[in-house]
């Protein structure tokens, strides 16, 4: 008899393969990321980033309107509601994408359910006031991240008592435990280590090594590597020049177990993932 597949729901009209690995392409709609300014050049530019992306192999695309870069400033709430909201209408409209948030920002959540997303990305796993309740009213999936502190202090010396791998798993736990006491179903959470996030070089290291351990929770796992800092200082390389590390993390990472891949290199990214997964099924 054949194994039935499962599937993880997003929103109304999406629902994602539990059988094998996916990748998700960024996004970002942040004034710099698309040189061509102006409001609507900016979202034709997003627009057709995202279908060649789609074209390229991408399962999801995460539009995020604030950036997460270690030392970077938090946006207002209607900023982040302005660049948000009109692109992911038009990525759920036009192209029929399934798109994914990261944002923190209870009303960005609630305004992006409305628009069609099916998937909610917190790197701060619904910490602000609001966000929780936000997040289990929408239904949709949330991936709940492990980082300590906010995006402008978490680098300032990030220590840790346990092996990073046990921090990781007894934060995300608690998470989980939370949403699970607000109500949300065990089949729309994620979990994802925060590659990047509160840590140090040593500590994304061990924590790639040891993926694996994350499995016990028992949540599909999401892994976000794509041209970070763990590349370009174990190899030496700019930020445009970290795909080939970041391919042997991607490829290390499906092989330990995650799910999603959230990647700047579609493409590149999707061949690795579909060749270990292939791999892994020895074809099948
Ligand atoms: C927004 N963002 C930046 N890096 C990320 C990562 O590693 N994981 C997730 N879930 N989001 C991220």
């Amino acid at each position: 008899m054949s194994k039935e597949a499962t599937f993880m729901s997003c929103g109304e009209r999406h629902r994602l393969s539990r059988d094998r690995p996916h990748v998700m392409g960024i996004l970002n709609v942040t004034p710099d990321s698309f040189s061509d300014g102006g409001k609507h050049a900016l979202g034709d530019a997003a627009l057709r980033r995202a279908a060649e992306m789609l074209r390229e192999g991408a399962d999801i695309i995460d539009v995020g309107g604030e950036s997460t870069r270690p030392g970077a400033t938090p946006v207002g709430v209607q900023q982040e509601l302005d660049r948000v909201v009109p692109i992911v209408e038009r990525l759920t409209h036009e192209l029929g994408a399934l798109v994914s948030v990261d944002t923190s920002s209870p009303e960005v959540m609630t305004a992006i359910t409305k628009a069609g997303a099916g998937m909610i990305n917190d790197v701060r796993s619904l910490r602000r006031p609001g966000a929780l309740e936000a997040a289990a009213a929408s239904g949709l999936p949330v991936c709940l991240m492990h980082m300590v502190g906010e995006p402008d202090n978490m680098q300032n010396d990030p220590r840790y008592e346990r092996p990073i791998e046990e921090e990781v798993a007894v934060f995300l736990e608690q998470k989980i435990a939370r949403c699970r006491g607000a109500g949300m179903d065990g089949d729309r959470l994620l979990v994802d280590p925060g590659f990047g996030f509160a840590k140090t070089l040593a500590h994304n290291l061990r924590l790639m090594n040891r993926l694996e351990y994350l499995q016990h929770l028992g949540y599909p796992l999401l892994v976000g590597t794509s041209r970070k800092g763990m590349i370009g200082r174990t190899l030496s390389r700019e930020v445009d020049e970290r795909l080939y590390g970041g391919l042997a993390l991607t490829t290390l990472a499906v092989s330990k177990g995650a799910w999603i891949i959230r990647t700047h290199d579609v493409a590149a990214s999707a061949d690795a993932v579909g060749m270990t997964s292939a791999v892994l099924k020895e074809g099948k």
